[in-house]
């Protein structure tokens, strides 16, 4: 898997339901070359706390505004996002404008309308989406204390999801167990990299 030392780096995204194993997957920070792990709602940023504090229900917004929010917080990194990649580092990132998108089209939002702010960030170059039912993610553990982690919401997130499919989308069985899930993420993504590594033009959204 050798690459050329002006190949850009790779737009990973990993992407599912809450619950579906996405964070258990950083191994793949260890492929071999710079790879950085990101995730969105970055919640260091002004943006991002306030993120922070509506999905722990210290505080409430309306369902546009805070669609708004999310979407702004991925165009602050725009910048820094492109000069990673153009200068070799591949991003690993949990979660972008696909959960953006599906979680306040599950509220009931419009999907076009949420799909719009995100047009002209950078498009993924693999969207790895953690596919298991919602039933079988509730009984991970048990949800949490934050907004849309109930099973009804859960479901309506999964056929969001599915309505956004495109391109660059690897539907990975996450149901299975751990070691199996990481050998089809780690085919998936050096298959990826190998690609990007050949002079793939980095994209915007929507594909
Ligand atoms: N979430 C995440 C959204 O509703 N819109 C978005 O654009 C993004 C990136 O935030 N339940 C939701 C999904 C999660 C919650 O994410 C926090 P995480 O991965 O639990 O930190």
């Amino acid at each position: 898997h050798k690459r050329s030392s002006d190949s850009r780096g790779a737009l990973i995204v990993l992407e599912g339901l809450d619950r579906c194993g996405k964070t258990s997957q950083s191994y793949l920070e260890e492929l071999g070359h710079a790879v950085e792990s990101w995730r969105f709602p970055d919640r260091t940023t002004n943006v991002g706390q306030m993120i922070s504090s509506y999905l722990g229900n210290k505080s409430h917004l309306d369902d546009h505004t805070i669609h708004l929010l999310f979407s702004a917080n991925r165009w602050e990194k725009r910048s820094l996002m492109e000069s990673k990649l153009k200068s070799g580092t591949t991003l690993i990132i949990d979660r972008y404008s696909y959960s953006g998108v599906a979680f306040s089209s599950a509220k009931g939002l419009d999907m076009e309308w949420c799909k719009a702010p995100e047009i002209g960030l950078l498009a993924p170059d693999l969207v790895l989406y953690l596919d298991i039912s919602p039933e079988k993610a509730a009984e991970r553990g048990g949800y949490g204390e934050e907004r849309y982690e109930q099973l009804e919401f859960q479901k309506k997130l999964a056929r969001s999801f599915k309505a956004l499919r495109d391109a660059s989308w690897k539907n990975i069985n996450a149901s299975l167990p751990i070691e199996d899930v990481e050998k089809q993420l780690r085919e998936t993504v050096l298959n990826c990299l190998e690609t990007c590594g050949q002079g793939k033009p980095l994209l915007e959204l929507w594909l």
